[in-house]
């Protein structure tokens, strides 16, 4: 009796991650029959402006282009604040709502140390995380995830990019092909 109660529960457990999983893609399968019929609910355009203010803050980086960077750290920054999640669903406002008030902080400190490129490329290190995040959970996209071993004592360093080609934000002009891509995101 107690094996079969042990092999019911088992048997219940196993069913239970099956139909989470199944309900995962079933919903997963609804959302997007929705999006071709509403483009409101599923438009990939939404992080269109963040991704726009840091591929920017990206490219000056790897231009070694503390200026240009601050202006893009700012853009983002607004990018941040005036963002509209109305076209977000559940789990991508989780993700959303778990990185925007640190993208913030990190967007203005980027913005606010024009002549600081060092300490830039340091914010630019923890925000390419949750940039990285929020994309991934928002999807739609070709991008690349990048990580260049040497950064910071070679602790390394990641960053998301909209082209494959290596082009290093954290070394610039010292080492611009250093790195390697370790994801695409689709
Ligand atoms: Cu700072």
């Amino acid at each position: 009796m107690k094996n079969l109660i042990l092999t019911f529960a088992v048997l219940t457990l196993l069913t239970a991650a099956c139909t989470t999983d199944s309900t995962k893609k079933t919903t997963q399968a609804n959302s997007d029959s929705t999006a071709s019929s509403s483009e409101a609910i599923e438009s990939p355009s939404a992080i269109d402006p963040l991704l726009n203010s840091y591929f920017k803050l990206k490219n000056a980086l790897t231009q070694d282009n503390d200026k240009v960077a601050a202006e893009a750290g700012n853009e983002l920054l607004n990018a941040l604040e005036s963002f509209d999640k109305s076209s977000l669903n559940s789990e991508q406002s989780k993700v959303y709502n778990d990185i925007h008030e640190d993208a913030k902080e990190h967007a203005e400190h980027i913005g606010a140390n024009s002549g600081n490129i060092k300490h830039q490329r340091e914010h630019f290190e923890t925000l390419s995380q949750e940039i990285y995040e929020f994309a991934k959970s928002v999807g739609g996209k070709k991008l690349y995830y990048a990580n260049c071993p040497m950064y910071n004592n070679n602790k390394g360093g990641n960053w998301l990019s909209e082209v494959k080609e290596i082009r290093n934000p954290y070394f610039g002009s010292e080492m611009l092909d250093c790195g390697t891509v370790t994801e695409e995101l689709n």
